[in-house]
Formats: structure tokens, sequence, C-alpha cells
């Protein structure tokens, strides 16, 4: 059955434990739980003892996860391909300085869920030169030549046979490379350079979550990935189509889907197979590689958008950078058959906005066309004329002229077309993954947006069709089913049917049942039962007590300035400073009990980060032990947040807040997961919270904050001296200075969020202009808390309205709009 397959080309997956999902898809939880017993084991325990495959950051990750989930479930015919990092995401731990890293060695104890292929290994090339065969074909000959081995982890669908597969790769030296020769004449160092130094490359996952490091290990990662990816699509191609491939079928069998820029590599290294070795003509191989890959952007954070220095990727990989600049040179005539050479400075601004390569000249045979020689002619007949000093000759290759006739005199400007000395020549790996893919899409409707109006907007007007939304999905398998079985009861009960696993459309049926006060009783019995999971859970992380009749208010994600973290903090400060302001039964009549959990990791160089991490922990360290306060107000940052503690922390949660500066969250997954999971929402009009408050009805939603299209103009207004901070906020933060939560110097933080344009990054986050909203809403959630009833309601329709963000539903749109690939079920 030679189907077209979908392939999903991921630095990460961020799996986390598999045991229950697995015996859960495989629906074999009771009779495995019966067979521990009889063995003498308890499953809770025994499942406890897995470790968490984190071979990702965050969001990027996790939604790779739960998309394999969905393949596998629908029964589509498609595979993940990844690295199998031997050290995943760190360890975080909480010190009285903030965060520490540990590295986490996840496969120390073994790992039963995957196969090794000794038998499916491809060589890879790095360095080397590039030479023209005696059939004038280019061949790369490389300098250095490691092996990428695959590692099998099947991945069990729900209630069907589908077990598709997630092939990592693991990279050593080829035998044919180990240097026996050095090694037998006793240079044993010599001989294992080349095992350490191929080995390194799958070795660790590197932390950064939304920043872009330009490192060669890096590359070489991304390049493995998708060199070894891409030879074991092609021969699965060529074994399926017999003897005679026929290339042109190529995008006919195959989808390959770059999740985020880091596989980018796809494009040269397709063409480069294709032509190279196969022998296509460039045009050939061109189209084919167009029609098979499609890119999903994931961010639209300036820092995130990887470029690669051009004379690293030359030395690591010549060939691919000639294919870059071949690519380079068809966007430039397309941008010239759209702008015309008529008006030169507007070609110019297109060119360097839109060309993969940046900062780099022009090829000789553009520039001739934009010189032209009567322009030069016109321009030395105005310099005999008394306009002389307006006319320049051409100084360089790099120089055009352009013409304007104005008044009646002939007035000569100079266009240049040189780089700029001063700074390095880049690849742009976003710009090559839209001109070389078929299709680019964002990940919630606000964010495709901005991805066509702003982030690409030249692109979208040259090619407005290849330009999509796919609103982001989570499973509902692992993050409502397994980890909330409380509450899945309840969804079987009231909507007569555990049918709405697979079809998640059937949970809008609670909404009729919202005010029904039986439903309502044994909503909150399943928080209630959730929220004691969380109160032993944190007492075993983090030695804190906190009771299970406040409400529990969540924010868990990477620390990074744009989630706002410190939005958050600096709410909870002023709710403390004002509490300490009042008497007990003021305290007591004025606020609702709350237990404030923060969790994230920090990436190890972003100091900023950091020090909100410390500032958490600061002021909890403070708050839960003021007597004063008791019950009514905790912090808990819990340490070394992953899949595993989601699990745990995501059922529980009364309210989860998703509060980041508008327009810089692309999505949020974690706020499906907390909605699907009947928590209410405080968060501003970003990502997805936009559907998630469409789909579960405004009222249910805690609005505030500024709206995305308001953000630059804030920022301007904010440069030219014109904001004028709210009084609270002046006072939290002197509050904060005041030395309150210890000795820690807090006058960086609270700095950046002070000043215009010099000190600090001048509250770029926006954090003080929407402070005061922020805590206006904060009280409309306490008002909601108090009368249950309403609450409850607000909680059910949250689950009821969250059926949307099944990653089911995203899965077949990538299927049927982006991939063309149909669902299989295979014969027994
Ligand atoms: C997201 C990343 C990311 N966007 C670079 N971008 C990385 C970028 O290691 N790197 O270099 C790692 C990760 N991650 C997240 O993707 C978005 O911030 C979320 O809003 C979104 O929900 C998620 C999935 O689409």
């Amino acid at each position: 059955m030679n189907v077209k397959q979908a392939y999903y080309l991921s630095m990460e997956f961020l799996q986390g434990r598999a045991l229950l999902n697995a015996i859960g898809n495989l629906e074999l939880s009771g009779a495995y739980a019966e067979a521990l017993r009889k063995l003498g084991h308890d499953l809770e325990d025994v499942a406890r003892q897995e470790q968490d495959a984190a071979l990702g950051n965050g969001g990027l990750g996790r939604l790779a996860s739960c998309f394999l989930d969905s393949l596998a479930t629908l029964n589509y015919p498609a595979w993940g391909y990844g690295l199998r990092y031997k050290y995943g995401l760190f360890k975080q731990l909480i010190t009285k300085d903030g965060q520490e890293e540990v590295a986490e060695s996840w496969l120390e104890m073994g790992n039963p869920w995957e196969i090794p292929r000794k038998d499916v290994a491809y060589p890879i090339k790095f360095y080397g030169e590039v030479v023209t065969g005696p059939d004038g074909r280019k061949q790369w000959v490389g300098g250095e030549n490691i092996s990428a081995v695959a590692y099998d982890v099947p991945i069990p669908g729900y209630k069907t046979k589908t077990t598709i597969n997630l092939r990592l790769w693991s990279t050593m030296v080829g035998p044919e490379y180990f240097d026996l020769k050095a090694f037998n004449s006793g240079d044993h160092a010599k001989a294992y350079e080349a095992l350490k130094r191929a080995e390194k490359i799958c070795y660790i996952l590197y932390p950064g979550d939304e920043s872009h490091e330009g490192k060669t290990l890096r590359l070489k990662q991304q390049y493995t990935l998708c060199s070894a990816s891409l030879q074991d699509i092609i021969s699965r191609f060529e074994r399926r189509s017999g003897d005679a491939p026929n290339w042109n079928e190529f995008p006919k069998k195959v989808a390959v889907q770059m999740n985020d820029t880091h596989p980018t590599l796809c494009i040269p290294e397709l063409l480069r197979i294709l032509m190279d070795v196969k022998g296509l003509s460039w045009k050939e191989a061109w189209g084919i590689t167009q029609r098979t890959v499609a890119y999903t952007n994931h961010t639209v954070l300036p820092e995130a958008l990887e470029k690669w220095s051009l004379n690293l990727l030359q030395e690591l990989l010549p060939r691919h950078i000639e294919i870059i600049k071949m690519i380079d040179i068809e966007l430039i005539d397309t941008i010239i058959d759209e702008y015309g050479i008529e008006d030169l400075e507007l070609l110019k601004e297109k060119l360097n906005q839109m060309r993969v390569l940046e900062n780099v000249e022009l090829p000789a045979s553009v520039l001739e066309l934009l010189v032209q020689p009567d322009e030069i002619a016109i321009a030395d007949s105005v310099e005999e004329e008394e306009k002389s000093d307006e006319v320049t000759e051409p100084t360089s290759e790099n120089d055009a002229l352009e013409v304007k006739v104005k008044k009646d005199a002939v007035v000569v400007k100079k266009v240049s077309f040189d780089p700029d000395p001063n700074s390095a020549k880049m690849v742009r790996m976003a710009n090559l993954c839209v001109v070389g893919g078929h299709a680019v899409n964002g990940v919630a409707e606000i964010h495709s947006e901005i991805v066509k109006n702003e982030v690409f907007n030249d692109f979208y007007k040259l090619w407005p069709g290849k330009f999509q939304n796919k609103t982001n999905g989570v499973t509902p398998r692992r993050w409502i089913s397994f980890c909330n079985p409380e509450l899945s009861k309840i969804i079987t009960k009231w909507t007569g049917t555990d049918d709405w696993v697979l079809n998640t459309e059937k949970i809008d049926q609670l909404r009729k049942f919202a005010d029904n006060e039986e439903l309502q009783s044994e909503w909150r019995k399943a928080k209630r039962i959730n929220k004691e999971k969380i109160v032993s859970f944190l007492k075993e992380k983090t030695g804190y007590l906190v009771s299970p009749d406040a409400m529990f208010d969540v924010q868990v994600k990477r620390i990074h300035e744009y989630k706002r973290q410190l939005l958050n903090i600096l709410g909870i400060v002023y709710r403390y400073k004002k509490m300490k302001e009042m008497n007990a039964d003021e305290r007591k009549a004025k606020f609702v009990p709350r237990v404030c959990i923060f969790g994230g990791k920090a990436f190890a160089t972003y100091i900023q980060a950091k020090r909100i991490v410390k500032f958490i922990t600061d002021v909890a360290a403070t708050v839960n032990n003021d007597p004063d306060i008791g019950d009514l107000l905790k912090v808990v940052f819990v340490p070394d947040y992953n899949v595993t503690v989601a699990e745990v922390l995501i059922p529980g949660s009364d309210l989860s807040q998703h509060i980041s500066t508008a327009g810089m969250e692309a999505s949020g997954t974690s706020n499906m997961k907390f909605a699907m999971n009947g928590c209410i929402q405080i968060g501003t009009l970003d990502g997805a919270n936009v559907e998630i408050r469409e789909e579960v009805g405004e009222e249910n939603f805690f609005l505030f904050g500024a709206k995305a299209h308001e953000i630059s103009g804030l920022r301007k207004e904010r440069s030219e001296g014109k904001f004028v901070p709210d009084p609270r906020f002046e006072e939290v933060k002197k509050y904060v200075r005041s030395g309150v939560f210890g000795p820690y110097n807090y006058d960086e933080l609270m700095g950046s969020l002070e000043g215009n344009e010099g000190y600090g990054r001048a509250d770029y986050f926006l954090v003080g202009k929407d402070f005061p909203a922020y805590i206006e809403c904060q009280e409309k959630v306490d008002e909601a808390y108090r009368d249950q009833k309403k609450w409850t309601k607000m909680s059910i329709l949250n689950t009821a309205g969250s059926h949307k963000f099944s990653s089911d539903r995203t899965i077949h749109q990538y299927a049927s709009d982006i991939w063309m690939i149909d669902p299989l079920v295979l014969p027994n």
C-alpha cells in the first residue's frame, strides 16, 4: 500500500512519561494494574519510577508529542523524526540563590521504550569540499564523516491498532572511520577523538527556548536531523517505487513538515540529493522540493528568528551554501519581477528585507541588469551641466543609478547595493523556509495574522496562497483522560458516553448542565480531590503546606520576560502590601485565600529570567512565613516544572494565568490544557487565548490589558517620555526596593521597568502599562470565586467550550490542507 506519508521533523519532542499513556491508549490500564498487583506491585508506584523524556524545551516540543498521539490515533500514515539526546532539558534546582541547573541523564537506567535499529544507519558528512565529477555533477567530499543510527520509539494510538514511529537519530563514528591505525600504533587519544566528536553531536538538547545561539554544534545537530531523515525518507520512497523511481512522484508520496526553522536544512539537503546524487536538474529538483516541504512558524520574537553565519555554513556545509545561493538568486529574480527596476530605492529595500542572504553582494548578472548603460550616459551628460554635484559615477559593482525626472532637470540619485562592511553575512532560515516550501502556517489565528501582515508581509504579498493558520491543539488523552480520571468520569456520565475522548465536540454537551446542582457538586468534589493531590505534591517538593480550601492560582511555563511572570508576582506583592495595611478582619473580608503557584525553567544565561525566579522565591519566603497572613496568601515556586508536574498541577488549578504582552505569545498550549480541566483563565488577548475566550464565552474568561495593535504606539509613547505610571505601580516597586523581601538587590529588576529608553529595557514588555488593569481584574476574580455556584458554572463552561483545542482537530487540518494525506487502517 504505497500511500502518501507525512513526516514531522522536529529538534524537540517533549514526550514525558510513556507508561500510563501507552496502557491507556491500548485500553489495558485495568488489566495491567491487575497483573502488577499479582506480582505485588502497585501501578501508580511503578509509574512514578519512570523518568520524563524531556527532549524538548517547552510548548514547541510538547506540541510535536501531542501531534504524534493524534496522528497515531487518527490512523494517519505519518512518522516523527528527531534526535536522541543523551541529556534532555536540564533539571532545575531551587536554592537560596534562585535557579541552579543540573544535567538530566534520562537514559542512565536504560530506556525500555526504544528499539535500537543498528541496521538503520546513514552516513553524515561535515566540512570537506565540492568537486565536479567526470559526469559534470557536483560532488561533496566530506571532511568529517559520522554515522546516524536510528532508535525507534513506538507511538500507540488510542483505541486503534495503529502504532506510528518516532525515529530518533543518535550519532557515532562508522566503523570505516574509526582510526584503527592510530589505535594499533598506541595513539589511543587520536583514535577516540573522532569517536567523541561524533557522539558529542547528540549529547545534549540546546536549552534555549525562543533564543538563538549560532553555535557550530547546534548546526551539526540540525543538519544531522535533516540529512539522516531525508536519506531515510528517500530510501523508503525508492524501495516502494520499484526499479525506476519517478522523482516527480516524490511530492505525491512524501510530505515533510518543518517544526519551526530548526530543520530548514532539509531544503538544501533534499535539493543536493536530488541533483548531485540522483542527477536531476536544478529546475526539477527545486520544483519537487517546494512541493514536498512546508514550514510552521512558532514565534515572531526577533531574537528567536534563526540566522546562521554564512562563513560558518560555508565551512561546515560547502555544497549546501552553493545551493542556498542558487535559491537566493531565484528569489532575487522573483523580487525584481515583482517590483521592477524603475524605483531602485524600493527594489533595494525589498531585496534587503526579503533575500535569503543578508548583507551579501548581489550577483554580477543582477547588477548588470540594474546598472543601465543609457542611465550612466544621462548621468554623464548631467555631470557636464550644473547638476554636477548630485551626480556620482558608480563606485563599485554593487552601485546602480536611478534616474528621475524632476521639473525640467534630470536628477540622478545613486543607489548603492554594497553590503555593509561592518555587519556579518548571514543566512536567514525563515526566509529560506518561506521560499522553499509550499505552505507557511502560524499556530493561532492572531499569530497567523501577524505572520501575514507584519513579519512576512512582503512574502505574503508575493504568494498569498502559501499562508495558512493551524491553531495548535493538545491531546485529550494525556491532558484530560489520563491526567484527570475524576473529571473524565464526570464527562462520561453527563455526556452519556466515553466517546468524547475521540470526538471532543461531545464535551460541548456539558454546557446544558452547567447550572445543574448535581453536576456542580460532583464537579467541585473532583476538583477538590485534584487539589488535595497538589497539596501533597507541594509538601513533598517544597515543604510548604497549603490549604485546599484556598483558590489555586497557577502560572507554569518557561520563564521569559514576554510571558510576564513579573506582572503576576508584582500583583501578589501589591496584594500582600494591602493585606499588611489592614487588620485581620478587614483582610479576611477583602481577600479570597489564594495559593499562588509558579513553575518554569529559565535559560541558564538569561539573567533577567533568573532574577525573576529569585524574586518569586524571595517573595514566597517572606509571605509564607508571615504569621499575619496565614492561609490568606501563599506563594510557591515548584521546582523542575516538566510534563509530569504539569499532569499534577493542571487538573487541580482553579485559575490559570496567560498574561503575555499582546502579540508576543504565538499560541500557548497550556492555556488549552487548563481550559479542558475546568480552570478559568486570566489573560490578555494574545495567542490562542483569543480563540479560547471565543469558545468558552467572554463571561467565563478574565480579560485585561493592552491589545496587540496598541503595543507599538504604547512603546512609542514610552520612548517619548509621555507614559505616566499608575501610582499603585510606583508604590509596589518602591515596596520591593525597601528590602521587605530580603537582602537581594532588586534595583536592576525594578529598574528594567523604568526609564524611557536609556536604563534597562524601559519596560519593553509593558508591565507598568498593564499593571492597574491586571490588579483590578484580579479583584474581579476574587469576587467571582466567592460565589462558588457561579465559579463552578464558569469552570464547567470552560471544559465544555474547550473541545476545539484537541490536537485531533489540528492534525486533521494539517492532513487535509497541507500534507494531502488520508487516514489508513492497515488490515489485521
Ligand atoms: C515556541 C519556540 C522555540 N516558539 C527556539 N518558538 C527554540 C524557539 O531551542 N530553540 O532555539 C526553542 C523553541 N517555542 C512556542 O511554540 C511558542 O512560544 C508558544 O506560544 C507556542 O504555543 C508553541 C507551540 O506552537
